[in-house]
C-alpha cells in the first residue's frame, strides 16, 4: 500500500472498517466502525480483543508519504464472516492506542478506501 498526503512524520492508526463507504464530505463516518465480526473489544491491549479489523499503527515519513504491508491473520478476502472484501481501509490522524473502546482514540479519519 503506499499513500500520500498523509500527517507528516508521525504515526497513525490503520483499520478495517465494517462498511465500504468512502465519503470525505461526511470525514468517513460513512465506513462506520472497527470491522469487528466477533464482538470484540477494540485493541490488542484490551482483554477480550481485538476486532478483527484492528491492525498495527503505521509511521508515516516527513514527506506525509506512507509504504506498508500489513498481514492480518484474522481475516480474509472473501468468504466467512471474517472476509473483508467491499470493506473499507482507514487511516486515521493519530495513533491507536490499543485499549481505548472502540477506537482507540485514533483521531479524525484522514483516508478511506474500498477494498476490492
Ligand atoms: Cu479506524
Amino acid at each position: 500500500m503506499s499513500v500520500t498526503g498523509l500527517p507528516a512524520g508521525q504515526w497513525v492508526a490503520f483499520h478495517v472498517h465494517q462498511t465500504g463507504v468512502c465519503d470525505h464530505n461526511t470525514a468517513h463516518d460513512s465506513a462506520g466502525g472497527h470491522f469487528n465480526p466477533t464482538n470484540a473489544e477494540h485493541g490488542y491491549l484490551a482483554a477480550n480483543g481485538p476486532h478483527a479489523g484492528d491492525m498495527p499503527n503505521q509511521h508515516v515519513g516527513s514527506d506525509g508519504k506512507l509504504e506498508t504491508q500489513v498481514f492480518n491473520t484474522m481475516v480474509t478476502l472473501d468468504g466467512g464472516d471474517n472476509a473483508i472484501r467491499g470493506k473499507a481501509l482507514m487511516i486515521h490522524g493519530g495513533k491507536d492506542d490499543y485499549k481505548t473502546q472502540p477506537t482507540g482514540d485514533a483521531g479524525n479519519r484522514q483516508a478511506c478506501a474500498v477494498i476490492e
